[in-house]
């Protein structure tokens, strides 16, 4: 009977994010997918189905107002994060919603809450640039009984009732994926036992985006004895300073063998760094890169990168949903994980008609 629900189990996990058309192919995704599950950590996933389509029943009641902060346009993974949440929040839905673009300052985020209770919203969405420094201004929401959902990152506070709830990608899960990844693939090519040379290029510092992969890498890679991490070095996230930071890198230093870029931005940015540098991207470098937007996929069936951990941005429909049961007074999860997966270059050229940002 046990196996029998093991064997359920296992075909019910493969069949997590197959695709329709070529069975072999389908496959190589569905091991993927399998073996990476195992050592995810979150036990809620949500977003797994990709077209999720729920919205507000439409009714002549007010429009519920919607104050919603972004970190910024900093990549296209934002951007598309972006498109998810104002496609939601549309009339049509049943939303007003007043959108400020935070630029990658938090204090231009805390102002845009402020002037969010000002305007008395329904509700917050705050997506913030920073994990700290978050407390003052959401006492003063809390205070003005307006509830606020946190996406993305998340932040770091003391007093857990200054937001309502949280819905995001678990990054550091994300970093452990990439070593593991990272580890078969060179078990694969026969290079388990050879000494590994590690550049890590990180995203903002002190959003949780970074620091969640920043530990999942360093805490996966000290888990074995030949992969040394010789220069963690920021690109905040953005092509340009991707760039900017893998040239000034390889000005000193141009013997190492592994990259982990922790956005596809910055990995575009690090990919001509090193084309101009002479070293061939995805060869001389392996390179595991973070997001998974469409122009990655490409990249992989160029041979330019080798895996790609994805982190989920279509998050507008389950915030919908969070907003609703708010408004119901429904219980809810605090805490919600995007249901994610992991790409490598094998599988890119059947996965990429599947991407839709
Ligand atoms: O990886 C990066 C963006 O917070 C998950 O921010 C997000 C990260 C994403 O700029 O592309």
């Amino acid at each position: 009977m046990i196996k029998k629900l093991c064997s359920i189990l296992i075909m019910a996990l493969i069949c997590v994010g197959c695709s329709s058309g070529n069975s072999v192919d389908d496959s190589k995704q569905s091991v993927l997918e399998t073996k990476y599950k195992s050592i995810r950590e979150q036990k809620n996933d949500i977003g797994e189905e990709k077209n999720n389509t729920s919205t507000l029943s439409q009714s002549n009641e007010e429009l519920v107002k919607i104050g919603f902060c972004q970190v910024g346009a900093e990549s296209g993974w934002r951007n598309a994060h972006t498109n998810s949440m104002k496609e939601m929040f549309v009339e049509a839905n049943g939303y007003q919603l007043s959108f400020v673009d935070g630029n990658g300052d938090q204090s231009k985020q805390i102002e845009a809450i402020r002037s969010f209770i000002k305007d008395k919203v329904n509700v917050i969405v705050l997506a913030p640039v920073l994990e700290s420094g978050w407390d003052d201004v959401l006492r003063e929401a809390k205070n003005a009984n307006i509830p606020v959902i946190i996406v993305d990152r998340m932040i770091k506070t003391s007093d857990d009732s200054l937001y309502t709830c949280w819905v995001g990608s678990n990054f550091k899960a994300e970093g452990l994926n990439a070593v593991e990844w990272l580890v078969g693939y060179m078990k694969e090519k026969g290079k388990e036992n050879e000494n590994h040379k590690v550049v890590m290029l990180q995203g903002t510092i002190g959003a949780s985006a970074e620091t969640g992969r920043t530990a999942g890498i360093r805490e996966g890679l000290a888990k074995y004895g030949n992969y040394e991490l010789a220069a963690e070095m920021s690109g905040n996230f953005t092509k340009a300073e991707g760039k900017q930071a893998m040239l000034e890198y390889l000005k000193t230093n141009k013997d190492f063998d592994v990259l982990f870029s922790q956005n596809d931005d910055m990995t575009f940015g690090a990919v001509e760094a090193l084309k101009e540098s002479g070293i061939k991207p995805g060869t001389d470098v392996i390179i595991v890169s973070f997001d998974g937007v469409k122009d990655a996929f490409q990249a992989m069936i160029d041979g330019e990168i080798n895996a790609d951990i994805e982190c989920n941005p279509l998050q507008g429909p389950f915030v919908s949903e969070l907003i609703q049961k708010i408004l119901s007074n429904e219980k809810l999860e605090k805490i919600q994980y995007m249901y994610e997966s992991i790409y490598d270059e094998s599988v890119a050229k059947q996965e990429i008609v599947n991407r839709v940002y």
